[in-house]
Order: C-alpha cells, then sequence, then structure tokens
C-alpha cells in the first residue's frame, strides 16, 4: 500500500481547524487534527511544504517509523509547530491503518481498560453565584467532574470567562481577533478571589463532586504554593498550569508546599517537556493531548512513561482541537491503563456537521465509537463553506503595562 495524496484542509465553522488528510492507492483514507490555535498557517505550511512531498509513495503502515522519519529527519527537533505538523500525519496513519485492520484504533493499541470516559466540564461565571449555578447545572446534567472559573472582581476579562454574562460554554472563544485583543491582569485580585469561589463552590454543591481549576501559567512558584495552600480545604481534582510551562524546576517549591494534586501539559510538545516532572512526581495528572504532543505515537510513548511514575493522563480538549483530535483523544483513553480525565468542551454544531464523528456522550462520559479507525471524517463540502479568518489568542499585561502571560 502506498500514500497517493497528503491534504491539507483549513476550515472555520466558528473556529479555525487544520486538518490532515491522507489517501492511499487503495482508495482508503485517514484524518489527523494538525490545529495550533493563532498560529494555524505556520503549520500549514510546515505540512504542505515539507511533510507532504516526504510522505507521497510511503507505506501508509509503517507509523513508528514514519513518526521518527519526520522527527529524526528534520534535524531541528521539537516545538509546537514541528509537533502539531507530525502530529496529524501520524493520526492519519492510525485512522488508515484501524481501517485497514477492520478495528477501532482503540482495538491496535491494547483494547479497551475502561468501559467509557470521564470527562471534566467548563463551569463558569462573572459572578461567584453564576459559576456556582453553573456548575450546579453540569452536574444536573450528569456530569461527574467540573472546572470552575470565575470573574475577577476588578478586571474586565479574565481567563475562561465567556464575553457574556450568561456562562454558556458555547460563548467561551478566546481567540477572537486578527490582533491580540489586551487584557488586564492583577495577581493579588487573582489569590484573593480564588479561595472565595471555591468556599462557595463546596458551601453550596457539598464535599463530593470532583472540582478543578485552571490558573492558566500565571503565578510563580511561590504564589502558586499560596493557592495551592489555602485551597486545600476544598479539595480540588487538580490545579492546572499553575506556573509557565517553562519554569520546570519551580514546581519542585511547589510540590513540597501542597497536596493540592497537579496538573499540567497542554502546552508541551513532547516527552523531553514533560520527563523531568514525571520522574520525580512533581505532578499527578499529565495533560498532553494527541494534536501538539506529537500523535498518538508519541502521546502513547508519554502516557507510558507516567504509569511507571503512578502520573494519571488528563488531556487537554478545549474547542481548538477538533473532533478528529478528540476522537483520537478517547481512543487513547479508552486504552491506556493510567487515565485519569479527559477535558471535554461540545463542539458547535457547525463544527460538528464538518467533522462527522462516532463518538458520544452520555452521562458524564464520552464513549468511544466502534467504527473502524478513528470513527470521524471530514465532509470536504461543508468544510469549504467555511474559510480561514485570522484569529489571535489575546495577551496580557499588567496595571503599569507591562507584558504578561497569556
Ligand atoms: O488555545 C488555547 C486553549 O486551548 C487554552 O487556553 C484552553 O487552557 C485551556 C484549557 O485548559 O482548556
Ligand atoms: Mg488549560
Amino acid at each position: 500500500m502506498k500514500i497517493t495524496d497528503v491534504d491539507v484542509i483549513v476550515t472555520c465553522p466558528g473556529r479555525n481547524f487544520v486538518t490532515v488528510r491522507i489517501t492511499t492507492d487503495q482508495g482508503l483514507t485517514g484524518v489527523g487534527d494538525a490545529t495550533l490555535n493563532g498560529r494555524e498557517l505556520a503549520v500549514v505550511s510546515y505540512l504542505r511544504e515539507h511533510l507532504a512531498p516526504l510522505l507521497i509513495g510511503r507505506d501508509p503502515l509503517r507509523v513508528d517509523d514514519t513518526w521518527h522519519y519526520l522527527y529524526r529527519g528534520a534535524y531541528w527537533r521539537r516545538g509546537p509547530v514541528t509537533m502539531t505538523s507530525i502530529a496529524g500525519v501520524d493520526t492519519a496513519l492510525w485512522d488508515i491503518k484501524g481501517k485497514v485492520a477492520g478495528l477501532p484504533v482503540y482495538q491496535l493499541l491494547g483494547g479497551r481498560s475502561r468501559d467509557a470516559v470521564t470527562v471534566y466540564g467548563h463551569a463558569s461565571g462573572a459572578t461567584v453565584e453564576e459559576a456556582v449555578a453553573d456548575a450546579a447545572g453540569y452536574l444536573e446534567r450528569g456530569y461527574r467532574a467540573v472546572r470552575v472559573q470565575s470573574a475577577i472582581p476588578g478586571l474586565d476579562s479574565t481567563y475562561g470567562i465567556g464575553g457574556v454574562a450568561t456562562a454558556a460554554a458555547h460563548a467561551y472563544e478566546p481567540a477572537d481577533s486578527a490582533i491580540p485583543t489586551e487584557n488586564v491582569w492583577d495577581t493579588e485580585a487573582y489569590l484573593d478571589h480564588v479561595p472565595q469561589l471555591f468556599a462557595a463552590v463546596r458551601r453550596e454543591l457539598g464535599p463530593l463532586p470532583r472540582l478543578l481549576h485552571d490558573v492558566h501559567h500565571r503565578l510563580t512558584p511561590n504564589e502558586a504554593a499560596r493557592l495551592g495552600k489555602e485551597l486545600e480545604p476544598y479539595h480540588l481534582t487538580w490545579m492546572e498550569d499553575p506556573v509557565p510551562a517553562e519554569m520546570q524546576d519551580g514546581y519542585r517549591h511547589l510540590r513540597a508546599h501542597t497536596t493540592t494534586p497537579i496538573a499540567t501539559g497542554e502546552v508541551f510538545s513532547s516527552i523531553y517537556d514533560c520527563e523531568l516532572l514525571i520522574r520525580e512526581r512533581l505532578i499527578d495528572y499529565i495533560r498532553t493531548t494527541v494534536v501538539h504532543a506529537g500523535g498518538i505515537t508519541h502521546l502513547r510513548r508519554i502516557f507510558d512513561l507516567a504509569a511507571l511514575y503512578d502520573v494519571r493522563s488528563g488531556s487537554h480538549g478545549a474547542t481548538d482541537l477538533s473532533p478528529v483530535c478528540l476522537a483520537a483523544a478517547l481512543h487513547v483513553d479508552t486504552a491506556i491503563p493510567n487515565f485519569g480525565l479527559q477535558e471535554y468542551m461540545p463542539h458547535t454544531p457547525e463544527t460538528d456537521e464538518v467533522f462527522p464523528h462516532s463518538y458520544r456522550f452520555e452521562d458524564g462520559m464520552l464513549h468511544v465509537g466502534e467504527a473502524p479507525g478513528l470513527g470521524v471524517d471530514i465532509d470536504l463540502e461543508k468544510a469549504a463553506q467555511y474559510p480561514y479568518q485570522p484569529a489571535s489568542l489575546p495577551v496580557n499585561r499588567l496595571r503599569d503595562g507591562t507584558m504578561f502571560h497569556w
């Protein structure tokens, strides 16, 4: 079997997605997500100019060999653009392999380790009361875990909050303009507010619901240690991305000062970004996912390393990761022994139409489909109805104008 075509499709059914579609000489196709929010066209160019020509004529079933060919062959290794591009190709090859075998991909990864994949939803609110009510709504709809974010008094805009007062999951889309929106950030206001938010959530919803919070890389290790300590009474499932991703040794300080569980990894692109965190058990959950960490082939290696150290998976699953990534993530989640939680934000109906899929949500869990391969496709005609629209993620500045982390 040979690869005859590698197409890179960009579509914007509400937000931009990049999809790799590989075709074989036997007429089989496979799809992979290669979306890098706000930097989509860099990946498109890497794929079209540098990877596609290398793949024509190759055996699509040599998945691991192709991964190493693309990874080692570049000489310039790692980084989000490279690893997202490789992920798109790798995921499409796993899809083809599943179709050739007549099996869903999770079977090729070792088979089912669980009945379904437990997910967490995103609750948010313009006030604490709204955030509590939104979290309660998720629990009523069957979710077993909820991430809670609320607006910070005194700040016009806060990560994780929709631009409108009704905190509907679909309202949240931070990449909202070609030139980044500039937000203002105040660490003290944030540190003062978040413990009050979780005190209210626990008071209203009781001790049992699994609660999470995303700090989004904004604290120093010592600030994060303070927050972790103050959140201890509320027993979070995890505090996410407490410090900037590159501050790895900061996790030692954090770990030494708080028992609040820690999750990180959504911006990591390889096993080398998280090896220290895993080996030293500085984190509880590793949040790498298929599209940004080199595809199924490489993600499985990260999760296998994590399994040796009792670190569980918690794959990123925001709506800028396409249904193709979500489907692939669910196959991995279903198969690995050390699954923890999967992030889930439902895509818009337009996106679901462009990417018909066989996974389904029921009772707080996602069920991977039984279709051969990934069980997801791209509808080329519908995709063509939504042309690319430039959109960047926001930036943050402190009150005095200093650039900060977003
Ligand atoms: O593109 C950036 C988003 O995916 C990110 O801001 C979402 O942090 C995020 C999360 O945990 O979903
Ligand atoms: Mg996050």
